[in-house]
């Protein structure tokens, strides 16, 4: 009896998006959401693993945090910049100055089109003193590696040495300290921690400052909308996008992904990318 086989359809068609970043265990932030939006854009994911963040929910939903050996980061960075040769990447949660070291030292030697940096400075489970000895790591090696980066107005004040932002001038103001850092844009995330009606992003080209809005949606956090942002922003520019075609785009893509968002059992909803 002779059996027919269908051929496979080989393609090296589809763009690579490729992500370093940690696990949050629940699903909502992390590494996770990133895959999840490489693909409802349509764009083949990717990812190196730097840390393992699991909430407790017999304490409090609290952070507990493992980082990933460096040598196995390493490692899989090396196989997957041998495998995809991908021209963007997007670097998540890093957690540890050797995590910071490590990947500064692996991505600084290849030739990217795009570093999108999502400087995720805190996690509420490091001590204060290890949590300031990451951000400056972060800040002396990986800021000058990134093109885009994405901070929150957490993030954007640490970064740019300020006391409060509060206004749309004070996250433009940010967002110029940053840009002096190295990276050539930095997108600037008002969310719903800047007062007011608005969910407003600055962009700033070191140039020109373009100001996003859009009305919040509530006032709560939503778990994963800082890396849902950051990866659409990766898949865009990995499918060929400018960075403010792909700033543009990430905008939308989050809103909705905040107004269809997802319950459960632990205390905050996430970012839900429907279809
Ligand atoms: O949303 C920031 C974030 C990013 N990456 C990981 C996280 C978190 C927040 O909890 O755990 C792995």
């Amino acid at each position: 009896m002779s059996e027919t086989t269908t051929p496979p359809t080989t393609s090296t068609s589809p763009a690579r998006a490729y992500v370093i970043a940690g696990s949050e265990a629940t699903g909502g932030a992390g590494i996770q959401a990133d895959l999840r939006t490489f693909q409802a854009l349509g764009a083949y994911g990717f990812g190196t693993l730097t840390c393992i963040v699991s909430f407790d929910p017999a304490n409090n939903w609290a952070h507990r945090f493992v980082p990933v050996d460096p040598q196995v980061i390493a490692d899989q960075i090396e196989v997957g910049l041998a495998c995809h040769a991908p021209e963007v990447v997007k670097i998540g949660m890093l957690g540890t100055p050797a995590t910071i070291d490590t990947v500064a030292t692996s991505i600084a030697a290849h030739p990217w089109r795009h570093v999108v940096l999502d400087p995720v400075l805190i996690c509420k489970g490091q001590e204060p003193g290890a949590a300031l000895d990451t951000d400056n790591a972060l800040r002396e090696r990986i800021l000058p590696l990134a093109t885009v980066i994405t901070p929150n107005v957490f993030e954007a004040r640490t970064l740019a040495g300020m006391d409060a932002i509060e206004s749309v001038d004070d996250l433009a103001e940010a967002a110029r300290r940053i840009h002096a850092l190295g990276p050539q844009y930095v997108l600037a995330k008002g969310g719903v921690e800047l007062p007011g009606p608005d969910a407003v992003d600055v962009l700033f080209d070191g140039e020109r400052t373009i100001v996003l809005t859009t009305p919040k949606i509530g006032e709560e956090r939503v778990s994963g909308a800082g890396c849902t942002v950051a990866a659409a922003v990766t898949a865009l520019l990995a499918q060929g996008a400018s960075v403010e075609e792909a700033v543009r785009a990430a905008k939308g893509v989050v809103t909705q992904g905040i107004r269809d968002r997802l319950s459960s059992a632990a205390p905050f909803d996430a970012v839900h990318l429907v279809g």
